[in-house]
Protein backbone atom coordinates (compact mmCIF):
# COMPACT_ATOMS: atom_id res chain seq x y z
CA UNK A 1 0.00 0.00 0.00
CA UNK A 2 0.94 3.52 -0.61
CA UNK A 3 1.70 5.98 2.31
CA UNK A 4 -1.14 7.86 1.48
CA UNK A 5 -3.49 5.24 1.50
CA UNK A 6 -2.63 3.48 4.73
CA UNK A 7 -2.55 6.95 6.15
CA UNK A 8 -6.33 7.26 4.41
CA UNK A 9 -7.11 4.07 6.19
CA UNK A 10 -5.83 4.91 9.25
CA UNK A 11 -7.87 7.91 9.49
CA UNK A 12 -10.86 6.41 8.39
CA UNK A 13 -11.03 3.45 11.19
CA UNK A 14 -10.08 6.11 13.71
CA UNK A 15 -12.61 8.11 13.00
CA UNK A 16 -14.85 6.52 15.85
CA UNK A 17 -12.36 6.96 18.32
CA UNK A 18 -13.14 9.13 21.05
CA UNK A 19 -10.24 12.25 21.46
CA UNK A 20 -9.89 14.20 24.90
CA UNK A 21 -10.17 16.82 22.74
CA UNK A 22 -13.94 16.33 21.44
CA UNK A 23 -15.04 17.11 25.10
CA UNK A 24 -16.93 13.66 25.78
CA UNK A 25 -14.43 11.55 27.33
CA UNK A 26 -15.63 12.03 31.15
CA UNK A 27 -14.54 8.84 32.92
CA UNK A 28 -10.71 8.86 31.32
CA UNK A 29 -7.47 9.80 34.15
CA UNK A 30 -5.69 10.27 31.27
CA UNK A 31 -5.87 13.61 29.28
CA UNK A 32 -4.35 15.08 26.18
CA UNK A 33 -0.26 15.15 26.66
CA UNK A 34 1.15 19.30 26.69
CA UNK A 35 1.53 20.05 22.91
CA UNK A 36 5.35 20.15 23.66
CA UNK A 37 5.51 16.43 24.44
CA UNK A 38 4.95 15.57 20.51
CA UNK A 39 7.23 18.49 19.44
CA UNK A 40 10.19 16.18 22.03
CA UNK A 41 8.65 12.88 20.63
CA UNK A 42 9.39 13.88 16.84
CA UNK A 43 13.07 14.60 18.31
CA UNK A 44 14.02 11.64 20.11
CA UNK A 45 11.50 8.69 19.02
CA UNK A 46 14.39 6.31 17.76
CA UNK A 47 16.18 6.68 21.57
CA UNK A 48 15.81 3.91 24.02
CA UNK A 49 15.86 4.54 27.63
CA UNK A 50 16.59 1.35 28.04
CA UNK A 51 20.34 1.31 27.04
CA UNK A 52 21.75 4.18 28.66
CA UNK A 53 25.20 4.06 27.59
CA UNK A 54 24.17 4.92 23.93
CA UNK A 55 22.59 8.47 25.43
CA UNK A 56 24.31 9.68 28.69
CA UNK A 57 22.33 12.32 28.12
CA UNK A 58 19.18 11.09 28.27
CA UNK A 59 20.22 8.80 31.57
CA UNK A 60 20.43 12.38 32.82
CA UNK A 61 17.47 13.49 31.68
CA UNK A 62 15.70 11.04 33.41
CA UNK A 63 17.57 11.82 36.88
CA UNK A 64 16.74 15.24 36.78
CA UNK A 65 13.15 14.31 35.76
CA UNK A 66 13.23 11.70 38.96
CA UNK A 67 14.18 14.38 41.35
CA UNK A 68 11.87 16.90 39.74
CA UNK A 69 9.24 14.00 40.87
CA UNK A 70 10.89 13.51 44.46
CA UNK A 71 10.96 17.31 44.98
CA UNK A 72 7.22 17.29 44.27
CA UNK A 73 6.88 14.53 47.30
CA UNK A 74 9.20 16.31 49.65
CA UNK A 75 12.26 14.14 48.75
CA UNK A 76 14.31 15.36 46.09
CA UNK A 77 17.13 12.74 47.02
CA UNK A 78 15.10 9.93 46.05
CA UNK A 79 16.17 6.96 43.81
CA UNK A 80 13.55 6.36 40.91
CA UNK A 81 12.89 5.27 37.01
CA UNK A 82 10.60 6.26 34.61
CA UNK A 83 8.40 3.43 33.92
CA UNK A 84 5.12 2.62 31.62
CA UNK A 85 2.86 3.32 34.68
CA UNK A 86 1.36 2.61 37.61
CA UNK A 87 0.86 -0.54 36.96
CA UNK A 88 4.75 -1.46 36.67
CA UNK A 89 5.17 0.83 39.54
CA UNK A 90 3.39 -0.90 41.94
CA UNK A 91 4.82 -4.41 40.87
CA UNK A 92 8.45 -2.88 41.21
CA UNK A 93 7.44 -1.47 44.22
CA UNK A 94 6.22 -4.73 45.88
CA UNK A 95 8.35 -6.37 44.22
CA UNK A 96 11.59 -5.03 45.89
CA UNK A 97 9.54 -5.24 49.39
CA UNK A 98 9.74 -9.05 48.60
CA UNK A 99 13.46 -9.00 47.95
CA UNK A 100 14.35 -7.18 51.01
CA UNK A 101 11.91 -8.71 53.45
CA UNK A 102 13.33 -10.25 57.15
CA UNK A 103 11.81 -13.69 56.57
CA UNK A 104 10.14 -15.46 54.16
CA UNK A 105 7.34 -16.14 55.93
CA UNK A 106 6.03 -12.39 55.04
CA UNK A 107 3.91 -12.99 52.52
CA UNK A 108 1.27 -11.08 52.93
CA UNK A 109 0.08 -7.22 51.59
CA UNK A 110 -2.46 -5.86 53.19
CA UNK A 111 -4.32 -3.24 50.90
CA UNK A 112 -7.81 -1.57 51.10
CA UNK A 113 -10.93 -2.93 49.29
CA UNK A 114 -10.45 0.28 47.00
CA UNK A 115 -7.00 -0.37 45.90
CA UNK A 116 -6.65 -0.72 41.92
CA UNK A 117 -6.85 -3.67 40.37
CA UNK A 118 -2.75 -3.53 39.91
CA UNK A 119 -2.25 -3.97 42.97
CA UNK A 120 -3.52 -7.54 42.92
CA UNK A 121 -1.84 -8.32 39.32
CA UNK A 122 1.42 -7.77 41.27
CA UNK A 123 0.65 -9.94 44.27
CA UNK A 124 -0.41 -12.55 42.14
CA UNK A 125 2.64 -12.57 39.75
CA UNK A 126 5.09 -12.10 42.94
CA UNK A 127 3.28 -15.34 44.57
CA UNK A 128 2.25 -13.47 47.52
CA UNK A 129 -1.22 -13.24 49.12
CA UNK A 130 -3.65 -9.97 49.48
CA UNK A 131 -5.19 -9.20 52.81
CA UNK A 132 -8.34 -6.68 52.10
CA UNK A 133 -8.94 -3.88 54.38
CA UNK A 134 -12.54 -2.74 55.07
CA UNK A 135 -12.91 1.62 54.76
CA UNK A 136 -13.36 3.77 57.32
CA UNK A 137 -16.61 6.02 57.90
CA UNK A 138 -14.79 8.22 55.32
CA UNK A 139 -14.11 5.83 52.68
CA UNK A 140 -10.89 5.63 53.56
CA UNK A 141 -8.39 2.79 54.49
CA UNK A 142 -8.78 2.04 58.52
CA UNK A 143 -5.60 2.59 59.95
CA UNK A 144 -7.13 0.95 63.09
CA UNK A 145 -8.69 -2.39 60.98
CA UNK A 146 -5.17 -2.22 59.14
CA UNK A 147 -2.90 -2.90 62.72
CA UNK A 148 -4.72 -4.89 64.04
CA UNK A 149 -4.42 -7.00 60.70
CA UNK A 150 -0.49 -6.80 60.93
CA UNK A 151 1.61 -9.62 61.99
CA UNK A 152 4.72 -12.07 61.34
CA UNK A 153 3.12 -12.74 57.68
CA UNK A 154 2.87 -8.99 56.86
CA UNK A 155 5.44 -8.34 53.87
CA UNK A 156 3.75 -4.97 52.70
CA UNK A 157 1.27 -1.97 53.42
CA UNK A 158 -0.25 -0.39 49.66
CA UNK A 159 -1.97 2.73 50.66
CA UNK A 160 -3.91 4.83 47.71
CA UNK A 161 -3.34 8.76 47.14
CA UNK A 162 -6.27 9.32 44.84
CA UNK A 163 -8.17 6.12 44.57
CA UNK A 164 -9.32 5.32 41.61
CA UNK A 165 -13.02 4.88 42.25
CA UNK A 166 -13.53 8.06 44.06
CA UNK A 167 -10.23 10.06 44.28
CA UNK A 168 -9.28 9.79 48.22
CA UNK A 169 -6.58 10.03 49.61
CA UNK A 170 -5.66 7.53 52.74
CA UNK A 171 -4.06 9.07 56.02
CA UNK A 172 -0.56 8.45 54.95
CA UNK A 173 0.74 10.12 58.17
CA UNK A 174 -1.39 7.41 60.36
CA UNK A 175 -0.42 4.89 58.17
CA UNK A 176 2.92 5.23 57.63
CA UNK A 177 3.38 5.39 61.77
CA UNK A 178 1.97 2.15 61.94
CA UNK A 179 4.30 0.76 59.05
CA UNK A 180 7.22 2.05 60.49
CA UNK A 181 6.25 0.65 64.53
CA UNK A 182 5.64 -2.97 62.62
CA UNK A 183 8.73 -2.58 60.26
CA UNK A 184 6.71 -3.24 57.15
CA UNK A 185 7.09 -1.92 53.59
CA UNK A 186 5.08 1.09 52.95
CA UNK A 187 4.14 1.75 49.24
CA UNK A 188 2.06 4.58 48.28
CA UNK A 189 -0.21 4.23 45.08
CA UNK A 190 0.30 8.61 43.74
CA UNK A 191 -0.63 7.09 40.17
CA UNK A 192 -3.36 9.75 40.10
CA UNK A 193 -3.06 12.28 42.88
CA UNK A 194 0.66 12.67 42.63
CA UNK A 195 0.25 15.15 40.26
CA UNK A 196 -2.40 16.67 42.59
CA UNK A 197 -1.80 16.78 46.21
CA UNK A 198 1.92 18.58 45.98
CA UNK A 199 0.21 21.45 44.18
CA UNK A 200 -2.90 21.73 45.92
CA UNK A 201 -2.58 23.79 48.80
CA UNK A 202 -0.79 26.59 46.63
CA UNK A 203 -3.59 25.79 44.49
CA UNK A 204 -5.88 27.63 47.70
CA UNK A 205 -7.70 23.79 48.51
CA UNK A 206 -7.47 22.23 51.69
CA UNK A 207 -4.53 19.46 51.37
CA UNK A 208 -4.46 15.98 53.38
CA UNK A 209 -0.91 14.96 54.78
CA UNK A 210 1.29 13.48 51.90
CA UNK A 211 4.75 13.07 51.41
CA UNK A 212 7.83 10.15 50.53
CA UNK A 213 9.41 12.28 53.83
CA UNK A 214 6.54 10.76 56.00
CA UNK A 215 8.30 8.46 58.30
CA UNK A 216 7.67 4.66 57.68
CA UNK A 217 6.87 5.40 53.70
CA UNK A 218 9.06 3.46 51.62
CA UNK A 219 7.94 4.48 48.13
CA UNK A 220 5.58 6.12 45.83
CA UNK A 221 4.56 5.98 42.48
CA UNK A 222 2.89 8.69 40.53
CA UNK A 223 1.95 9.30 36.39
CA UNK A 224 3.25 11.94 34.45
CA UNK A 225 0.36 10.30 31.72
CA UNK A 226 -2.27 11.10 34.60
CA UNK A 227 -2.47 14.36 35.98
CA UNK A 228 1.23 15.35 35.01
CA UNK A 229 0.48 15.85 31.15
CA UNK A 230 3.08 14.13 29.97
CA UNK A 231 2.73 11.34 26.97
CA UNK A 232 1.27 8.16 27.21
CA UNK A 233 2.60 6.15 28.32
CA UNK A 234 5.00 7.78 31.02
CA UNK A 235 5.19 6.84 34.95
CA UNK A 236 7.26 6.85 37.75
CA UNK A 237 8.72 5.18 40.67
CA UNK A 238 10.26 6.91 43.67
CA UNK A 239 11.82 5.01 46.89
CA UNK A 240 13.19 6.51 49.46
CA UNK A 241 16.57 5.03 49.75
CA UNK A 242 18.83 3.02 47.42
CA UNK A 243 18.24 -0.51 48.84
CA UNK A 244 14.94 -1.34 47.07
CA UNK A 245 15.57 -0.35 43.86
CA UNK A 246 19.36 -2.50 44.33
CA UNK A 247 17.36 -5.55 45.12
CA UNK A 248 15.42 -5.52 41.92
CA UNK A 249 18.37 -4.52 39.75
CA UNK A 250 19.87 -6.59 37.18
CA UNK A 251 24.11 -5.84 36.11
CA UNK A 252 24.37 -6.45 32.93
CA UNK A 253 27.62 -6.26 30.74
CA UNK A 254 27.52 -6.62 27.32
CA UNK A 255 25.56 -3.23 26.43
CA UNK A 256 27.21 -0.32 25.00
CA UNK A 257 27.38 1.67 28.57
CA UNK A 258 30.02 -1.37 29.84
CA UNK A 259 28.08 -2.39 33.02
CA UNK A 260 25.07 -1.42 33.72
CA UNK A 261 22.42 -1.56 36.19
CA UNK A 262 19.03 -1.84 35.14
CA UNK A 263 15.69 -1.06 37.36
CA UNK A 264 12.60 -1.51 35.11
CA UNK A 265 10.74 -4.68 34.73
CA UNK A 266 10.39 -3.81 30.86
CA UNK A 267 14.12 -3.88 29.09
CA UNK A 268 13.26 -1.61 25.51
CA UNK A 269 12.14 1.52 27.25
CA UNK A 270 10.85 4.82 24.98
CA UNK A 271 13.55 7.30 25.41
CA UNK A 272 11.03 9.89 23.73
CA UNK A 273 8.50 9.64 26.70
CA UNK A 274 11.36 10.17 29.09
CA UNK A 275 12.36 13.15 27.12
CA UNK A 276 8.96 14.06 27.22
CA UNK A 277 7.74 14.25 30.95
CA UNK A 278 11.57 16.37 31.46
CA UNK A 279 10.70 18.94 28.95
CA UNK A 280 7.48 19.26 30.67
CA UNK A 281 8.24 19.12 33.99
CA UNK A 282 10.66 21.91 33.19
CA UNK A 283 7.59 23.76 30.72
CA UNK A 284 5.23 24.09 33.46
CA UNK A 285 7.13 24.20 36.41
CA UNK A 286 5.81 24.28 40.15
CA UNK A 287 3.84 27.35 38.92
CA UNK A 288 1.99 25.75 35.77
CA UNK A 289 0.93 22.38 37.92
CA UNK A 290 -0.39 25.03 40.71
CA UNK A 291 -2.76 26.77 37.93
CA UNK A 292 -3.38 23.28 36.18
CA UNK A 293 -5.02 21.86 39.84
CA UNK A 294 -6.36 25.04 40.41
CA UNK A 295 -8.07 24.83 37.31
CA UNK A 296 -9.46 21.28 37.81
CA UNK A 297 -10.55 21.90 41.05
CA UNK A 298 -12.33 24.86 40.42
CA UNK A 299 -14.58 22.79 37.80
CA UNK A 300 -14.88 19.61 39.99
CA UNK A 301 -16.02 22.17 42.94
CA UNK A 302 -18.40 23.95 40.11
CA UNK A 303 -19.63 20.81 38.51
CA UNK A 304 -20.63 19.06 41.96
CA UNK A 305 -23.19 21.96 42.76
CA UNK A 306 -25.01 21.86 39.37
CA UNK A 307 -24.95 17.82 39.78
CA UNK A 308 -26.25 18.18 43.63
CA UNK A 309 -29.08 20.64 41.87
CA UNK A 310 -30.33 18.33 39.58
CA UNK A 311 -33.54 16.81 40.73
CA UNK A 312 -32.35 13.28 42.11
CA UNK A 313 -28.84 13.50 41.54
CA UNK A 314 -26.50 12.83 44.87
CA UNK A 315 -22.66 12.72 45.02
CA UNK A 316 -21.30 9.42 46.87
CA UNK A 317 -18.74 12.09 48.71
CA UNK A 318 -17.64 15.54 48.50
CA UNK A 319 -14.70 15.16 46.17
CA UNK A 320 -11.43 15.67 47.79
CA UNK A 321 -9.31 15.98 44.50
CA UNK A 322 -10.68 16.47 40.73
CA UNK A 323 -13.39 13.23 41.18
CA UNK A 324 -16.59 13.20 41.59
CA UNK A 325 -18.76 10.01 41.64
CA UNK A 326 -22.67 10.64 41.74
CA UNK A 327 -25.76 8.56 41.22
CA UNK A 328 -29.96 9.45 40.93
CA UNK A 329 -31.85 8.59 43.08
CA UNK A 330 -34.38 6.12 40.77
CA UNK A 331 -32.55 5.24 37.83
CA UNK A 332 -29.80 2.74 38.20
CA UNK A 333 -25.81 4.26 36.66
CA UNK A 334 -26.15 0.93 34.58
CA UNK A 335 -29.55 2.36 32.97
CA UNK A 336 -28.32 6.07 32.95
CA UNK A 337 -24.67 5.48 31.97
CA UNK A 338 -26.11 3.25 28.94
CA UNK A 339 -28.39 6.52 27.63
CA UNK A 340 -25.54 8.83 28.23
CA UNK A 341 -23.20 6.63 26.26
CA UNK A 342 -25.51 6.23 23.46
CA UNK A 343 -25.00 10.13 23.38
CA UNK A 344 -21.75 10.28 22.50
CA UNK A 345 -20.45 10.63 26.88
CA UNK A 346 -17.89 8.32 27.85
CA UNK A 347 -18.22 8.04 31.37
CA UNK A 348 -16.76 5.23 34.32
CA UNK A 349 -19.53 2.83 35.75
CA UNK A 350 -19.00 1.55 39.02
CA UNK A 351 -21.54 -0.21 41.31
CA UNK A 352 -24.32 2.14 42.05
CA UNK A 353 -22.53 5.07 40.54
CA UNK A 354 -20.90 7.04 37.46
CA UNK A 355 -17.30 8.50 37.95
CA UNK A 356 -16.24 11.92 35.86
CA UNK A 357 -12.20 12.90 36.78
CA UNK A 358 -12.26 16.72 35.86
CA UNK A 359 -8.58 15.77 33.46
CA UNK A 360 -6.93 18.87 31.90
CA UNK A 361 -8.93 18.35 28.53
CA UNK A 362 -12.62 18.53 30.41
CA UNK A 363 -13.73 22.31 30.03
CA UNK A 364 -16.56 24.11 31.36
CA UNK A 365 -18.38 24.23 27.94
CA UNK A 366 -18.01 20.52 27.65
CA UNK A 367 -19.32 19.92 31.23
CA UNK A 368 -22.15 22.41 30.13
CA UNK A 369 -22.96 20.38 27.26
CA UNK A 370 -23.30 17.52 29.29
CA UNK A 371 -25.26 18.81 32.23
CA UNK A 372 -28.18 19.86 29.84
CA UNK A 373 -27.84 16.18 28.45
CA UNK A 374 -27.99 14.36 32.00
CA UNK A 375 -30.88 16.81 32.66
CA UNK A 376 -32.67 15.83 29.49
CA UNK A 377 -32.33 11.87 30.20
CA UNK A 378 -33.73 12.82 33.79
CA UNK A 379 -36.50 14.60 32.87
CA UNK A 380 -37.41 11.30 30.05
CA UNK A 381 -37.20 9.32 33.43
N1 LIG B 1 -3.08 2.99 40.58
C1 LIG B 1 -4.17 3.78 40.49
C2 LIG B 1 -4.70 4.44 41.73
C3 LIG B 1 -4.76 3.98 39.25
O1 LIG B 1 -5.85 4.75 39.16
C4 LIG B 1 -4.22 3.35 38.11
C5 LIG B 1 -4.80 3.52 36.74
C6 LIG B 1 -3.08 2.54 38.26
C7 LIG B 1 -2.54 2.38 39.51
C8 LIG B 1 -2.45 1.83 37.08
O2 LIG B 1 -1.86 2.74 36.25
P1 LIG B 1 -1.50 2.45 34.73
O3 LIG B 1 -2.81 2.29 34.00
O4 LIG B 1 -0.74 3.65 34.35
O5 LIG B 1 -0.69 1.23 34.68
N2 LIG B 1 -6.05 4.05 36.62
C9 LIG B 1 -6.78 4.13 35.40
C10 LIG B 1 -8.09 3.36 35.60
O6 LIG B 1 -8.03 2.17 35.97
C11 LIG B 1 -6.05 3.56 34.19
C12 LIG B 1 -6.69 4.00 33.04
C13 LIG B 1 -6.43 5.22 32.62
C14 LIG B 1 -7.62 3.20 32.40
C15 LIG B 1 -7.10 5.72 31.54
C16 LIG B 1 -8.30 3.68 31.33
C17 LIG B 1 -8.04 4.96 30.93
O7 LIG B 1 -8.73 5.50 29.93
O8 LIG B 1 -9.11 3.94 35.37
Amino acid sequence: MTETKILQQLERRLKTTLRFRHGQVLGSMCSEPDPLALRVIRRTWDLNAGDPGLSPALAELEREAVSWMGAFWKWPQAVGRMVGGGTEANILALWSARETRLSPKRTRVLASVSRHFSVDKAVRLLGLELLPVALDADGRLDPDKLEAAIDDRTLAIVASAGSTSLGLVDDLGALGRIAKRHGVYFHVDASFGGFVLPFLEEAGFDCPVFGLDLEGVSSVCLDPHKMGRGPIPSGCILWKDSRYPDAVSTEVGYLSGGLTRLTTLTGTRPGASVAAVWAVLNKLGRSGYVALVKEAMTLTLWLAEKLVNIEGIRLVRPPELNVLGFYHERISADALNSRLRQRGWALSLWPGFLRIVVMPHVRRDHLRRFLKCLEDEIQRG
